[in-house]
């Protein structure tokens, strides 16, 4: 504990000379806990009581200032005080005070630094109110002070787009007093201290300052958050609440307070702060830890799409690159696609020019496979053929150093097989990336069933370096996520055939959250790639999707367009915005006469509890068999990877939601019409059968 007197196990208070210094330490971020609440409150009172100070100077030990509240705590009892009435205490403090913000000030902690008298943030650092990313509001007084600093626009900006600002943007607009040098918040504390006693650091109530009304810029935000995000609800009320700063300060905490309340008891905010933690913990795995193998030169095999994304994604790491073609023509092809995947990042913000610069002139182009001899590890991403990857992993065994880690990008084939073609199967694994791979969070890691601990450990490290979010799977047909989206894309066709319109599908997924429904992606993506594989199937005499067999996606694409390129499929795009195409219903209505099936009506809760029960049936067989180690990874790999709506927190997450014995029930239902496609996972009747929930499976 950094000062001698302690008011909690987190708080602890001294003096030096006439400051009076309060230290927050309660790793690992400084979230205020009920003994970070108590703390505060008791060591505020006590220093006024004791009225040896002319100052108080709050700071925190370790790597940040006070980073929100403590998470952990929502959805449980609640605990006094609450962090708004330590604010409003602390803003009452006789003796003036100054908060030393380092690190990440966030959310609670802000609103902690904005109820002291002044702000004092060490230079680099960042501040924000991101509680809108978790689902809820700043709900400690941070929508109604920071506009009484700040004014109402700016305080719309930070609190609903949830962003990190610089600390010297806070300065500028007046959110921050002053930003300082780095150094010990200690020292700082004590310094700044004195400035308040010299009067040289001005400090004053937040909350008696009045806010100058702004109703364009509310009104201007609310219709904003409806069109960005229609879902959300707290993003309405954010913004409900900062309007209402303009009332006393009183009133205006009890306008917050009852949208917070109302925030808190969504399942929205569940979702969101499953997220949250979700993120963290698919890496906080026994098999992401312990020793590494060295990343310093990567080699990546194949500058298709997948390729140039991946090489794309280790540049803008600062990780060199050599990359292999076959011939000429595709690495030049490839050269061309890294450089444009670089030039957007640059016009979207995401590098500056010299970073671009310097990223492409760590790529080395090649086409001898004689070069990956020096590399820490090769990623293989060619075309998806067992022979192909059979060959060139056969190959890499004679090339590439010994230690050296093999990766394959495949989708679905066997990362044993390909482990087999080599002598060094312990280095062989899969690194599967999601396209566009310099955009998509997702990396599934799937181990072989030789793969060394150092080389599975070393994915996870390089997920870590990529910025992206690793998750671990077992080998099967498609691994976690193409593996239940096969499942489950089957529920789509079957909804058609069976009466439902492929815009009334979109629409009901859409409404249910999903960024664009699965009719607007296949048209969007190219229906011609479906067709390809399904007519090779068809040649290598493979089976089709049994009821269904593309017949209708064949029809569309032999008789209007391929989608959006060609400007005709599931829907017209003359116009630009889709239209659905009336000649998509004469052709289901074609398939439906030629395999005597009578259409039906379904309801749009109807089509999203097929939809999901069908996606939760796959998922829980992927937990069951131990493809995916968790629900939460499967949660994890869908959020990231397949834009699965994140306020719904994931599949499972939603599962749980619905309880087991409900997802029973409407399987067994489903089953009565198709007992072929409709069986209930032995997991989830367990689960009916013993009231667990998948998230009772997560630790
Ligand atoms: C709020 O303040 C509401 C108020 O307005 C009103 C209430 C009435 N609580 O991310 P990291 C854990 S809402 C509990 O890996 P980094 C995290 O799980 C809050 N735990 O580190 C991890 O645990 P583990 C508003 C938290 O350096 C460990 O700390 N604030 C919290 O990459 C390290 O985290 C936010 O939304 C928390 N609030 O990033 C900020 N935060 O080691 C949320 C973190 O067991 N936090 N943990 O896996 C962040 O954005 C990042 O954690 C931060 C550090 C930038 C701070």
């Amino acid at each position: 504990m950094a000062e001698s007197t302690s008011t909690s196990e987190a708080v602890s208070y001294g003096y030096e000379g006439d400051v009076a210094l309060v230290c927050v330490d309660n790793p690992p971020v400084n979230a205020t806990g009920i003994a970070v609440r108590k703390g505060l409150v008791d060591a505020f009172q006590a220093i006024n009581d004791e009225g040896k100070a002319k100052a108080i100077a709050l700071y925190c030990a370790g790597r940040t200032f006070i980073a929100g509240a403590d998470i952990r705590e929502f959805g449980g009892p609640r605990l006094e005080p609450s962090l708004t009435d330590v604010c409003n205490s602390l803003e009452q403090s006789e003796i003036p005070s100054v908060s030393i913000m380092h690190g990440t000030t966030l959310g609670g902690g802000y609103e902690t630094a904005l109820a002291t008298h002044a702000r004092v943030a060490l230079k680099g650092s960042k501040f924000g109110l991101p509680e809108v990313l978790l689902g809820i509001i700043p709900g400690a007084g941070g929508t109604q002070r920071l506009p009484r600093l700040s004014g109402i626009p700016f305080t719309l900006d930070i609190a609903v787009s949830g962003r990190h600002a610089t600390v010297e943007e806070g300065v500028e607009k007046g959110a921050i007093d002053r930003v300082v040098e780095p150094g010990d918040p200690r020292e700082i504390a004590i310094a700044m201290g004195k400035e308040v006693i010299a009067g040289t650091l001005p400090t004053r109530r937040t909350g008696e300052i009045d806010v100058t009304p702004d109703d364009a810029a509310i009104e201007g935000a609310l219709a904003m958050v409806q069109k960005k995000n229609p879902h959300l609800i707290n993003l309405a009320a954010c913004v409900n609440s900062i309007a209402a700063s303009t009332k006393p300060l009183k009133e205006g905490l009890a306008v917050e307070r009852e949208n917070i309340m109302r925030c808190m008891e969504s399942p929205q905010r569940s979702g969101l702060i499953h997220a949250f933690f979700g993120e963290r913990a698919v890496s906080n795995i026994p098999e992401a830890k312990g020793d590494t193998r060295p990343l310093d030169k990567i080699g990546v095999i194949g500058g298709g799409t997948m390729g140039s994304g991946i090489t794309t994604s280790c540049l803008m790491a600062g990780i060199p690159v050599r990359l292999i073609e076959v011939q000429q023509e595709g690495l030049d092809r490839g050269v061309a696609t890294i450089t444009k995947n670089l030039d957007g990042a640059v016009s979207r913000g995401k590098m500056s020019q010299d970073k671009r610069d310097a990223a492409l002139a760590m790529l080395e182009p090649s086409l001898e496979m004689g070069d990956l001899a020096d590399v820490d590890l090769v990623i293989e991403a060619v075309f998806e053929k067992m022979e192909i990857k059979k060959e060139i992993f056969g190959k890499l065994d004679t090339i590439c150093k010994p230690g050296a880690i093999l990766a394959s990008n495949t989708s679905y084939l066997d990362i044993n097989a390909i482990a087999d073609m080599t002598n060094r199967p312990q280095d062989v694994l899969g690194l599967h990336f999601f396209s566009p791979a310099h955009v998509m969070r997702l990396l599934e890691i799937v181990q072989g069933a030789k793969t060394a601990p150092d080389a599975l450990a070393t994915g996870f490290a390089l997920a870590k370096k990529l910025k992206k979010v690793g998750v671990l799977a077992q080998v099967c047909d498609g691994f976690i996520g193409n593996r239940i989206l096969g499942h489950y894309g089957k529920v789509i066709s079957y909804l058609v055939l069976d009466g439902a319109s492929p815009a009334q599908v979109d629409q009901a997924l859409e409404n249910f959250g999903m960024a664009m429904g699965p009719h607007k992606v296949g048209d969007l993506a190219g229906l011609d790639i479906g067709y390809m594989t399904r007519q090779r199937r068809k040649e290598e005499g493979l089976p089709a999707n049994e009821r269904y067999g593309g017949d209708i996606a064949d029809l569309i694409c032999e008789r209007e367009g391929y989608g959006r390129k060609t400007g005709k499929g599931y829907y017209l795009y003359e116009t630009g915005a889709p239209v659905p195409n009336p000649a998509v219903e004469e052709i289901i209505n074609e398939v439906r006469a030629d395999k005597g099936i009578t259409p039906k009506d379904f309801s749009e809760q109807d089509i999203i509890d097929r939809y999901m029960t069908a996606f939760i049936s796959e998922a829980a067989r992927v937990v069951e068999d131990g493809t995916a180690k968790r629900p939460v990874d499967v949660d994890m790999v869908f959020l990231f990877g397949y834009g699965f709506p994140r306020h719904r927190g994931g599949p499972l997450h939603y599962a749980d939601t619905i309880g087991a014995a409900e997802l029973v029930r409407r399987i067994e239902t489903y089953a009565k019409e198709d007992p072929n496609y409709w069986q209930v996972p032995p997991l989830l009747r367990k689960m009916a059968e013993d009231g667990t929930k998948f998230a009772d499976m997560n630790s």
